[in-house]
Formats: structure tokens, C-alpha cells, sequence
């Protein structure tokens, strides 16, 4: 890079700190000398008497916008202009805001430097943000759109200094490779060159740098502080959902694992959905209903990703408003050079090369991609409320109304620290505390996205309360009863209903945590038709001969395999089995199993009889063999969640 060239411009501005990562304040703008000279921008340090050192430079070949911000304004700034430009190392873009002294000086410096960059035979972006993109919020004020490398939502005003009048000034100059082809009328490439791919620090990757993808606000000492898109360096992952990081500021303290991505990865990005299946995908794009909304998920081939993209675009001319959108999905597919691409034509080094293109072009897919989803995008919940905490006080608790009453006691909504939570509170002797209390220390740890979370327990006083995560729409058995006439007919959505509640529990399987009352009246629903597994364990603690004996009237007979009704034998494979019936209530939307039998039956037609629950009408054979594997006799010869898991995802890809 060359800072050679006489000096164009030079004025002393203020320029506010880099979108690095920080929450801007009035202490993120720095006074300094601007100097544009005809081969880059460089700022200075130093007063107004005095130039002092050189901060930083921008190559002017790297600019790809010079603009006003909307009305001037940022932050409590006024006369602002920005500088969109590549990073040196092609890691992306970054944006410069500099603040003029006064609008003349303003408009000055936006002209100037576009024709100075112009006259180097640069192509300036076709579009770009009035407003800016701030970290803390995670958006373009301008636009809402997330990435901040999403496009421009504002063709860039025609001010009569386009590229085809700067050809002339360099006529005796060999022509450029990379100057576009004009229409007459000031208009741009549309297409901008893909990026060069991504060049990694090395040091960041050794030092386990990660990225906050929420906000989180410590609730207890030794916890640290997050904020969206700064970075952390990880000092110890030893622990599952407790880290203990280091901020730019050197400050240390545990951070919950799922809020933050390791930089450099897939994770980082808006678009990319881990784990997300076909069946979610579609839901979550569905209850977007935006064209152009998606998302990049892996495969159900290991390894490979899927690009789901929601559109109208129908090949029927039917009008506008009464179409129903639909999602597409497109193999991510891998060429001989390994790069990859969607149409052979444009083959990308990284994924998110391929997706950059495909925001400017069609590219032979059913719509341009906009953006992710918005929605839905919560800070997911937290193994606890600290990484220690799982005490709760009940002054911090506020109770709101009931969301369903039992033989245990009450659950209401609640709030903690205003968070959402719900609040169970226990009848007194229908359940062994201490013995519980023992044990909700672990609970609170166990974390997973298809359990409902345990945050804490109210101890200190009467009545014990249990403190949960809140599902919106209560319990799956209601759930799959009210929605039965949309249900029954779609296959992929009760199969996906089965995935969500295996996840759940593979994870507790491979905790050896045994649930030992999995049935749909104990699972719960949320939001985008999230489903968790609820209450796992508590049954141990129960005092009530009716619950806990298997001859029993409270027993949970008809979701137990005949080694728990014989000698009460309960395993992982003890859960398979109830899962299988549990597959059975979904596939029937929620029919009672063994209708009108006695519990004294249904021991009898299972145990002795060796009979079995019939094919669901709504069940194809192939998901009620996985029924039939769940219920063998032999609990050795029934497969483990894991198998399960991938048995149903198997099932769900073709
Ligand atoms: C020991 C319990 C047990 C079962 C309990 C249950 C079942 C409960 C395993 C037998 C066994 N249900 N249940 O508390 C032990 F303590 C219960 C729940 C909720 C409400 C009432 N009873 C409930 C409802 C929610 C919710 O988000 N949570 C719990 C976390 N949500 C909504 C939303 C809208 N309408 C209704 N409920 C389940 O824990």
C-alpha cells in the first residue's frame, strides 16, 4: 500500500472507534488529522496545532462506499459520512464514520473523495446503509437487516460523477481489467466481485477466541458480562455450559458456552441454523413468511449443508396475495476443486462466499437471498442463573397467573430478575425435599434444547418452589389433541416431533439420567413448535403409594415395559420403551393408549399375552416398526436413543 501522492484534502475530524466490537459511548469518537492523498485516506494523531503519528490508512483501491449517513446524524453527531471499505486482509467489510465540523466541510469531503477514488477506476457498491449497523442491537438501523455484511438497502443517488465520466480522465492510461460495464446512465456492476477467502489468524485460533451471539448480564459474582459480537478468549472449557472467559478489557469470568460462537466458524453467522432438520426449517421460515428469508442447515448427509430458502414464487400465475409461500432446499454441493456451490457456474471457496453472491444474484435458485430469520431469536436459556446459582431467593421472584394446577401443587408464570420464568410450588408432603435438594444442584446443569431448563430452586422458605424455564403453549398430549385435524395428515411434522423428544433424551441417556415418566402429558411446547421433555426425574421424589407402586392407581401403567411392572427395574431402555408409546400418542394425536383397559389388563395383554399397541392409522409401517423396536420384551434387544435419533433422521431426510 503506497501513501505516496500529493495531498488531496486535509482536516482535522473526529472518527468514531471501529465496529470492532465495543458499545459506542462519547468516548468511542477520537479527534484526528484526515489527510487524503490520491492513493489512500490516513488518519493521524495529535492536536490541531500539531499532526501527530498515523493511526491507521485505508487503501483508497479497498473503498466501496463514500456516503452521508440518513440526516447526517449518529449517535449525537452530526455531519456525519461513512466509508464503507474492504479490510486489508479481505476478512470483510468495515465502516468508517467520521464526523465533519460543519456541513460544507461535510459535502466537501463526501465529493472529494469520491471523485478522487473514482479516478483510480474503482467501482464503488451499487447500494449502501443510510443508517449503521450496531453491534449491541445486531443490526442496520436503516434496514433491520442482521449480517453486517448484508447489502446496501439504498441505491447510491446518481450525482452525475459516474464511473463512465471517469474513464476520460485517465483515457491515456491502459485500460483496467475491473472496470465495469456502464448502461449510460451511472448504474454499476451488479454483481460485486466475490470476496477473497478468508485468511485466519492463527493466533486466534489457537487462543480459543469466541464471539458473543447474545447479550448476558451476570446474575451472580464470578459471572462476566456479554455483549453481542464482542470477543472473548476462553480460559477454561472444562465445565459444559460454564466458561471461563476473558474480555478485551482483561476481565474474567464464567459465561454461559451457548451464548457465545468460536470465531471463524459457521456458528457465527445469522444464517447458519446447527442442527436445525427439513421439517424445522420449514417451520421457522413458514411463520417468517418473508421471500427470500433463510437459512443454511447441515444435511442430513454428515458433513454436507442444505440452503432453505422461503418464496412466492410459484410457476402458477396466481395473484400475489393469495399465494402460499413454500421453502425450497438446495444441496450445498462440493466440486473437484472442493468449492462450493449451488449452480456448477459459481463455485466459492466458503459458504459464506456462496451466500454473499447469492444475495446479488439469483444464480439460478428460486429468489435472491435476503435474510435470516428475525424472529425467534431469543437468547436461548442458560444452564442455571449463574454458574454456581441454583438457590434462588423468593424475594427475587414475582408470580403472575396459573398456568395449571396437580396432586404436586401450582405452576405459575412468573419472573425472576425479569426474566421469564415458571414457578412450581410444592404441596407440602407430596414430595422428599431434601432428598430432591440433593439432587437439583445436578439438575440445574443438565442442558439441552429439548428439556425444559431447570434454573433453581426457592429453598429458603415454605413452599419449595421449583424454577423452570416457561413454555408457551403447554403440554404436547393438549397440544396434539387441539391441532389433531391439521396434524394427522402431516407425517413430517409428527415425525419431527419424535426427533425433538429423542434429542432430549439421547442427551439425558448419555448422562445416564433416567426420566422415569416420559409420556406427551409430560412433555411441553414453545414457540415455532419447540418441543421439551419436562419434569425428568422428579418421580423419584414423589411420597405417594398410589404414584410410586406399580400396582398403584397413579402408576403410569400403559407407558411402562414389563420389567418395571414386574420387578421395577427402571433404565435409559425403561424410557425407550415409554417413548415408543409416547411415538404412539403422537402418531394417534393424542389417544388415550389401551382405550378402555383396566391397568390390571393392559399387565396382563403386555406381559403375559406378549400383545402390543396396533398401527396408528396416520403411522406408516416404518415409523411403527420403530415403535415395535422400542416395546421388545428383551430391554437389552431395544435400540438407545442414539439409535433412535438416527433412525428418525434417517426417516425425515428421504
Ligand atoms: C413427578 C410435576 C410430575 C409431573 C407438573 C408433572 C406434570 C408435574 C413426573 C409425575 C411427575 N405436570 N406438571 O408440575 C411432577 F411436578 C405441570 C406442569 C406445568 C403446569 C402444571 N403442572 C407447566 C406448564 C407450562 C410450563 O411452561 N411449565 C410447566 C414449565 N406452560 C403452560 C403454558 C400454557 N398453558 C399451560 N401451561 C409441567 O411441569
Amino acid at each position: 500500500m503506497s501513501r505516496d501522492g500529493k495531498e488531496v484534502l486535509a482536516d482535522f475530524m473526529l472518527k468514531r472507534a471501529m465496529n470492532k466490537g465495543t458499545v459506542f459511548t462519547a468516548q468511542s469518537y477520537k479527534e484526528r488529522w484526515f489527510v487524503l492523498t490520491e492513493e489512500s485516506l490516513t488518519y493521524y494523531g495529535g492536536t490541531l496545532a500539531k499532526r501527530g503519528k498515523a493511526k491507521g490508512t485505508i487503501c483508497l483501491n479497498n473503498v466501496k462506499t463514500v456516503e452521508t449517513v440518513e440526516d447526517g446524524k449518529l449517535d449525537d453527531k452530526i455531519n456525519v459520512f461513512q466509508i464503507m471499505h474492504r479490510t486489508e486482509k479481505g476478512e470483510g467489510y468495515y465502516t468508517l464514520y467520521v464526523v465533519a465540523q460543519r456541513p460544507e466541510q461535510q459535502k466537501n469531503w463526501v465529493d472529494t473523495l469520491k471523485q478522487t477514488i473514482r479516478d483510480k477506476g474503482v467501482t464503488f457498491l451499487p447500494k449502501y446503509h443510510t443508517g449503521v449497523w450496531t453491534k449491541n442491537l445486531g443490526h442496520y438501523n436503516c434496514c433491520d437487516q442482521i449480517d453486517r455484511n448484508a447489502p446496501g438497502c439504498q441505491v447510491i443517488p446518481d450525482d452525475g460523477l459516474g464511473a463512465a465520466q471517469n474513464n476520460s480522465t485517465r483515457s491515456n492510461l491502459p485500460p483496467l481489467p475491473d472496470i465495469p460495464k456502464t448502461n449510460g446512465t451511472g448504474g454499476h456492476r451488479p454483481v460485486p466481485a466475490p470476496r477473497p477467502p478468508k485468511r485466519e489468524k492463527e493466533k486466534d485460533r489457537e487462543k480459543k477466541i469466541y464471539i458473543a451471539a447474545y447479550d448476558y448480564k451476570p446474575c451472580e459474582d464470578g459471572d462476566l458480562e456479554l455483549v453481542t459480537g464482542s470477543e472473548y478468549e476462553i480460559l477454561d472449557d472444562s465445565r459444559d455450559h460454564w466458561w471461563l472467559a476473558k474480555n478485551q478489557n482483561g476481565e474474567k469470568g464464567f459465561i454461559p458456552a451457548n451464548y457465545v460462537k468460536k470465531k471463524f466458524d459457521l456458528e457465527i453467522y445469522e444464517w447458519y441454523y446447527k442442527g436445525v432438520t427439513r421439517e424445522r426449517s420449514e417451520q421457522i421460515l413458514k411463520s417468517e413468511a418473508r421471500e427470500g428469508c433463510f437459512m443454511v442447515r447441515d444435511s442430513s448427509t454428515a458433513g454436507m449443508y442444505t440452503l432453505s430458502i422461503y418464496t412466492t414464487e410459484t410457476r402458477q400465475s396466481v395473484p400475489s396475495s393469495s399465494r402460499e409461500g413454500v421453502v425450497r432446499h438446495y444441496h450445498i454441493k462440493k466440486n473437484e476443486q472442493d468449492r462450493f456451490y449451488l449452480a456448477e457456474k459459481h463455485a466459492f471457496v466458503t459458504i459464506p462466499d456462496l451466500i454473499y453472491y447469492h444475495k446479488h444474484n439469483a444464480g439460478g435458485i428460486a429468489t435472491r437471498l435476503k435474510a435470516p430469520p428475525a424472529k425467534n431469536k431469543n437468547a436461548p436459556v442458560t444452564a442455571g442463573f449463574g454458574h454456581s446459582k441454583w438457590e434462588l431467593d423468593r424475594n427475587d421472584l414475582e408470580l403472575f397467573e396459573v398456568l395449571g394446577s396437580g396432586c404436586f401443587g401450582t405452576v405459575h408464570k412468573g419472573k425472576w430478575h425479569g426474566r421469564v420464568v415458571a414457578a412450581k410450588m410444592m404441596k407440602e408432603r407430596t414430595m422428599s425435599e431434601d432428598a430432591f435438594l440433593e439432587e437439583a444442584k445436578t439438575m440445574t446443569q443438565l442442558s439441552h434444547p429439548n428439556l425444559v431448563q431447570l434454573y433453581g430452586v426457592v429453598t429458603k422458605s415454605k413452599p419449595l418452589i421449583i424454577v423452570t424455564e416457561l413454555m408457551q403453549y403447554g403440554a404436547l398430549l393438549t397440544y396434539l389433541k387441539r391441532h389433531k385435524h391439521r396434524l394427522l395428515n402431516k407425517i413430517d411434522t409428527l415425525v419431527d416431533i419424535c426427533i425433538q423428544v429423542c434429542n432430549g433424551m439421547e442427551y439425558l441417556e448419555s448422562r445416564s439420567f433416567i426420566h422415569r415418566d416420559l409420556a406427551a402429558r409430560n412433555c411441553l411446547v414453545g414457540d415455532s413448535q419447540i418441543i421439551k421433555v419436562a419434569d425428568f426425574g422428579l418421580a423419584r421424589y414423589v411420597i405417594d403409594d398410589e404414584y410410586t407402586s406399580s400396582t398403584g392407581t397413579k402408576f403410569p401403567v400403559k407407558w411402562a415395559p414389563p420389567e418395571v411392572l414386574s420387578f421395577t427395574r427402571f433404565s435409559s431402555k425403561s424410557d425407550v420403551w415409554a417413548f415408543g408409546v409416547l411415538m404412539w400418542e403422537i402418531f394417534t394425536c393424542g389417544q388415550m393408549p389401551y382405550d378402555q383397559m383396566r391397568n390390571a389388563d393392559v399387565v396382563d395383554f403386555v406381559c403375559t399375552a406378549n400383545k402390543r399397541l396396533p398401527k396408528p392409522e396416520a403411522s406408516p409401517q416404518r415409523t411403527y416398526q420403530i415403535m415395535m423396536d422400542c416395546w421388545k420384551k428383551d430391554w437389552e434387544e431395544r435400540p438407545t436413543f442414539k439409535t433412535l435419533k438416527q433412525i428418525l433422521t434417517k426417516l425425515e431426510g428421504s
